[in-house]
């Protein structure tokens, strides 16, 4: 397949100013007619070709200026039109079939209704045009239906028309009077029922709202609603954005790609993250709507109202985006703790993406499909490149910079040269070297050494950028790090500091230390580095318990058991040092357990042990058995070590009545947080403990806190209470999914059995994306499973990428990466993970998807 890349960007030759689109709709054949005004681009290479993409579609009409025209062409799946003038009218008519479009990507059909998916090249599965996010049209639409079949009919933008027709049909014209690149444009038709409320802007613009879901889900839409509601109030405040339609809707769909879609004025979202109510959402899926919902309306300004160039430049909307629900997600709760789940997801999701063989910068260079590039790179790693500018101009400057931004790319397709411009200009920076951030892939490595010598500390840091595929030499980028230095005696520090490396190494001293200080380093995760700094556990211990940076204390609480963890994979913790390092652990969460100045949700992040990912990404080669067999039993070290303190912590909890708020939330999460290290130290007193939460459950957060626990038990509760669950909410797919998915991530020596059995069971099905991703990305996410030593685990995800892969080519393609991991695996993994990635490779009609992940991951 072709490689596109980023250098080779020309302006589109043709400009496409206005859109009208006519749907006939039906499930099995929509038919189309698209009316395209066409004038020359003056900044265009001057062709007189007309090319209009297609995928899988072909022309059944072609028209300009009103004629019927035969001299157009295919070339490959494009359709070219060759235009004499300087302007012409281009009408091209298709037909498609949503019911048999399992890629659901154009129209498609999900549960009778009919949806649109676009972004990133869905449009030109739906018909002819130039679908390139600089090519920018006003939409206007009709669509005409059966009105049984289909009784709402939406679009971008506002309703302008309604009409009945003849033999039970129905029609509705729609207009967006802003114009967009074709990946936002979206349509949706169905038998739908809305909750509907309104929301008045700071202008003065009052603004209907609805969160249109299938008949029957209407009363689990209230916290999107109430969520809708403080994102548009919030971007106002905290960005002066203003919503600038009349109308926004947001559609509710269970067969969805990714998270959700923030076409104009018309949101489509994945129903996980739209749905939510006590009896069948957890805390966390609460959090998530709200970040989600969050996200796609913060991208009516970042990403609709500026919008990308080209999409090398994807991270220009979405890094900015994630930054942005991040900060409303904080706002909205605890920002400590939510600042301590970004990191986590950037170090399990992204760390290992930048070491491995996809490994490419925020702004790639290359591509073979661009649905691969949708990351945590492109993401969540973009988030915190701009954060980092935040963090070095201060907030207020920061503003000025985002404020400069909208205001000089307004109505453009911009790049994300044209952002660090603005924050450069606004906010009074030099960004010339931190542009490096933006060209460079790869987690940089920090190297620290602090020294004291009479009253003078002196830091010295050292930075490494790895070598990643295609980039072998690396240069220096800036690193802002938020530093204080603690005095031993008084447990106090004397101000916090920003330093900055921009150099392979730098010194920075202090004075005024008596005794050696200890040094805080990355508070707030200010820079998306990894830190070697080889420390005594005496001084985590210390921070753990006096840091006033709550990431910080998190950290280093996080340090205490990486460096015991790795120490133990690594046969490097003789008796002495093990029960040395089990101390300082066991003394440092015994603290946690019992400290009353610390708030529950708080105490629950504490709680949580580093992942096995990024366990293994400390090490050089991981043997993800030992990894795993080390965790596990320092859980059960501290289970019976901490038993007392974490039984007591549970029956507190368990006395918390129901609430929204955060102590109530606090001690659910605590709940969980104790029982799964009770049932490490003591299996029997878990399950016991575990069947008590489930049956006393009144939230969705304990019940499915104890299924999880008691899942990955070898206990006679484990069986009686899945059963118990899957009856409980038969019909109910997004708890069904949770059915899946907790068993396919358990720690169960039975499961693999477990989950080929599940995917044989009545209520798994390839078709639907949420349900194989919980099945398989549990799996594949699960160290027992994916690295069982027979390499069976990763024959069932071989197998998987290559079943899905003819059905749901963008779903599959999120599976490679997981086998590519092998070059940092024991080799006799090693081999058998590789083994599997050819037996991918060798199936000839790979999708364009599947196979750059493969080719990439195997080269
Ligand atoms: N912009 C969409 C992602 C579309 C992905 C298409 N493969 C969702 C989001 O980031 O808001
Ligand atoms: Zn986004």
């Amino acid at each position: 397949p072709p490689v596109i890349h980023r250098e080779d960007y020309l302006p589109p030759a043709w400009l496409i100013p206005q859109v009208l689109l006519d749907f006939r709709l039906g499930v099995d054949a929509t038919h189309v007619v698209s009316t395209l005004s066409v004038t020359r681009n003056p900044e265009g290479n001057g062709t007189s070709t007309l090319r209009l993409n297609g995928d899988q579609i072909a022309p059944l009409a072609v028209r300009v200026d009103g004629r019927e025209v035969n001299d157009w062409r295919l070339d490959g799946p494009d359709l070219l039109v060759e235009l004499t003038g300087e302007a012409h009218s281009v009408e091209v008519e298709t037909a498609v079939n949503p019911a048999a479009n399992s890629q659901l990507m154009g129209l498609y059909a999900s549960n009778g209704m009919l949806c649109t998916q676009c972004e990133a090249e869905g449009f030109r599965r739906i018909t002819f045009f130039p679908d390139r996010p600089d090519v920018l049209s006003t939409y206007s639409v009709k669509m005409r239906g059966d009105k049984a079949q289909f009784p709402v009919l939406l679009a971008n933008g506002n309703c302008t028309a309604t009409g009945e027709g003849e033999d039970g049909t129905h029609w509705a014209e729609w207009h967006d009077p802003w114009p967009k690149p074709s990946y936002l444009f979206a349509l949706v038709a169905g038998d739908l029922v809305a909750n509907h409320d309104t929301f008045t802007t700071m202008g003065g613009r009052k603004v209907d709202l609805n969160i249109w879901v299938r008949p029957g889900d209407e009363d689990r839409t209230q916290h999107a609603m109430d969520s809708l509601i403080n994102s548009m109030k919030w971007d106002e405040e905290a960005f002066g954005r203003e919503y600038d339609l009349d109308l926004f809707n947001i559609v509710a769909v269970s067969d969805f790609n990714m998270g959700a879609m923030e076409n104009k004025g018309l949101n489509v979202f994945n129903t996980r993250y739209v749905l939510a109510d006590p009896e069948t959402a957890t805390d966390a899926d609460y959090d998530a709507v709200e970040g989600v919902i969050g996200h796609e309306y913060f991208h009516n300004w970042s990403g609709n109202r500026v919008t990308c160039r080209d999409w090398f430049q994807l991270s220009l909307k979405e890094g900015f985006t994630v930054l942005r629900d991040q900060m409303f997600s904080a706002d909205m709760g605890s920002a400590a703790v939510k600042r301590i789940e970004d990191v986590r997801v950037l170090r399990i999701a992204q760390f290992p993406e930048d070491s491995g063989p996809l490994a490419h910068p925020i702004r790639p260079d290359s591509y073979q499909e661009i649905s691969n590039f949708y990351t945590a790179t492109v993401y969540n790693k973009g988030a915190e490149v701009i954060r980092m500018m935040r963090t070095m101009a201060g907030p207020e400057r920061f503003r000025a910079g985002t404020d400069l931004y909208f205001a000089r790319h307004d109505g453009e397709a911009a790049t994300c040269e044209d952002f660090v411009k603005a924050i450069e200009d606004g906010a009074g920076l030099d960004l010339t070297q931190f542009r490096l951030w933006y060209s460079q892939a790869g987690t940089p490595q920090l190297t620290v050494e602090l020294d004291h010598d009479g009253a003078r500390t002196t830091l010295t840091l050292t930075q490494a950028v790895p070598a990643t595929p295609g980039q072998p030499e690396k240069q220096p980028v800036p690193i802002p790090l938020r530093i204080a230095l603690y005095d031993r005696d008084t447990g106090a520090h004397s101000g916090e500091q920003l330093v900055v490396l921009d150099k392979d190494t730098g010194s920075f001293t202090f004075d005024g230390f008596a005794k050696p200080p200890v040094l805080s380093i990355n508070r707030g995760f200010s820079a998306p580095v990894a830190i070697d700094f080889a420390r005594a556990n005496e001084d985590l211990v210390f921070l753990a318990a006096h840091d006033d940076d709550p990431f910080a204390r998190y950290e280093a609480m996080q340090g205490l058991v990486v460096q015991y963890l790795v120490a133990g994979v690594s046969g490097r913790l003789d008796d002495a040092a093990r029960t040395e390092g089990r101390a300082a652990i066991g003394a440092a969460f015994a603290a946690v357990i019992d400290d009353p100045e610390l708030d529950d949700l708080m105490r629950g992040e504490l709680m949580i042990l580093p992942a096995e990912t990024y366990l293994a990404e400390q090490l050089l080669v991981a043997d993800p058995g030992a990894i795993h067999a080390e965790r596990e039993a320092l859980k059960a070290w501290l289970g019976s070590e901490c038993g007392e303190g974490l039984k007591a912590l549970h029956d507190r909890a368990a006395a918390v009545p129901y609430g929204r708020d955060a102590a109530a939330r606090g001690a659910r999460k605590i709940k969980t947080q104790a029982l799964t290290l009770i049932a490490a130290g003591d299996p029997a007193e878990g399950a016991r403990r575990a069947l008590a939460q489930y049956r006393a459950a009144d939230t969705m957060t304990d019940r499915q806190g104890a299924l999880m626990v008691l899942a990955s038990l070898d206990a006679p509760e484990r069986a009686e209470a899945l059963a118990d669950f899957h009856q409980r909410y038969t019909g109910n797919a997004l708890v069904i999914d949770k059915w899946f998915s907790l068993q396919g991530s358990a720690f169960h020596p039975e499961v693999l059995e477990h989950i080929k059995a599940l995917a044989g069971h009545g209520d798994f099905t390839m078709t639907n994306p949420n349900r194989v991703r919980a099945l398989y990305m549990a799996a594949a996410s699960n160290p027992v499973a994916f690295h069982d030593e027979g390499g069976e685990g990763y024959r069932m995800i071989g197998e998987l990428i290559r079943k899905l892969d003819p059905v749901n080519p963008q779903t599959a393609a999120r599976f490679v990466p997981v086998l590519g991991r092998w070059r940092r695996i024991e080799p006799v993994r090693a081999a058998l993970m590789r083994a599997e990635l050819e037996r991918i490779a060798a199936v000839p009609t790979l999708s364009r998807d599947v196979r750059e992940q493969v080719t990439k991951s195997l080269g």
